[in-house]
């Protein structure tokens, strides 16, 4: 392969969003999801000569890409919640509902929602406390969701050239367990989803169907929210490695496979706690099988690096090394591939992880 450098996209907005604190285990602590994340990986790959950065293409209209995944109701509320809390004498620092419309506390929310006071209603949004909106909040997640957008436009165009590169979105917040009018987990927008839907927009159609794309979910935590969104639909396979017991606890079982017409295009393989590179590895290879089974016309890659032996909240025991394997194994589906950024969080090793990840993909390593 040539060593054509990499392109990443990336925004300074995505750095804004920066709540104080969250709860972990009962604990109150320093939020853990921190602009240093990316601050790290970039300058770990500013270091390193075949990788190019890139800003994001400010014509892409990145409210309408959103609204093809997420409803209106939803887009406004992340627009205008912080104000409307404020305005009604709740803390500058961010919003945080006190109540979540558990199933077992009403069977579902009556009357006009836009008449509940700010702090009833921030809790229709949420499934966990993980989500503070603060006033910097609405600005980063629209960068995030542009700098997915921005790199997913430019697959598509180099893809019409036959060159095999892949392309890496820097995003933050990330976005896996964000559904279509649901935040939690750090995510708000569901990148990912953002990018396959322009994908298929913008996409040469080969007959009438839309372009098959498949979604591999590398992260430790199940992609709840990619998973809700494409749960009902054929043309994007969602594959999820992750962990059986662990957050966000309650999906991301292997009878979870779709519904409808999106029957068998959901698949997660559930990882026991402790798990190594090898054991890592071979399901890797399984969940590359399946996608390459869907024949799909891109790959999107949910690349979180919280499967590290040293990350504070994951249990995996992945090296650096495994890494380059897991960029290797990617590449040999062969198909034109964008990779964006969800969790991971032990700094000293996030940029030289991400960096090894997509310099394996790359043949670099
Ligand atoms: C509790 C947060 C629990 C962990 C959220 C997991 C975020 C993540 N306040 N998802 O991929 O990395
Ligand atoms: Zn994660």
């Amino acid at each position: 392969r040539l060593a054509a450098a990499m392109k990443v996209f990336s925004s300074d907005a995505c750095t804004k969003h920066n709540p104080p604190h969250e709860i972990l285990s009962g604990r109150l602590v320093p939020y853990l999801e921190s602009p240093d994340r990316i601050r790290k990986i970039k300058q770990y790959l500013y270091g390193q000569e075949t990788f190019e950065f890139v800003p994001v293409n400010p014509d892409i209209d990145v409210i309408s890409s959103a609204l093809r995944v997420h409803t209106k109701e939803y887009l406004k509320y992340l627009e205008t919640a912080y104000e409307k809390w404020t305005a009604n004498g709740g803390d500058k620092t961010a919003v945080l509902p006190e109540a979540l419309p558990h199933f077992k506390l009403c069977r579902e929310v009556h009357g006009d929602v836009e008449k509940l006071p700010p702090i009833a209603r921030a809790g229709l949004y949420c499934f966990d406390l993980s989500c503070p909106i603060t006033d910097d909040t609405y600005d980063s997640v629209i960068a995030s969701a542009g700098v997915a957008l921005s790199a997913a436009e430019y697959v598509v165009s180099q893809s019409a050239n036959e060159s095999q590169l892949g392309v890496f979105a820097l995003t933050r917040p990330p976005g896996h367990h964000a559904g279509s009018s649901l935040c939690g987990g750090y995510c708000f927008l569901s990148n990912v989803a953002i990018a396959a839907r322009f994908i298929q927009s913008i996409s040469p159609k080969i007959d009438s169907s839309p372009t098959r794309v498949a979604i591999l979910d590398i992260d430790f935590h199940h992609g709840n929210g990619t998973q809700e969104i494409f749960y009902e639909d054929p043309s994007v396979l969602y594959v999820s490695l992750h962990a059986d017991d662990d957050y966000p606890y309650f999906t991301g079982s292997r009878d979870e496979r779709g519904n409808l017409e999106g029957e068998g295009f959901n698949i997660n393989f559930p990882l026991p706690s402790g798990t190594g590179p090898s054991e890592y590895l071979s399901a890797l290879s399984l969940a590359l099988s399946e996608i390459e089974s869907h024949r799909p016309v891109y790959l999107i890659v949910s690349l979180g690096v919280d499967t590290y032996c040293e990350d504070p909240i994951g249990t995996f025991k992945l090296s650096t090394t495994t890494y380059g394997l897991i960029g290797e194994a990617i590449a040999k589906v062969n198909i034109p591939t964008l990779f964006v950024m969800e969790g991971g969080y032990y700094l000293e090793s996030i940029g030289q992880n991400v960096g090894t990840l997509l310099k394996g993909f790359e043949g670099h390593s």
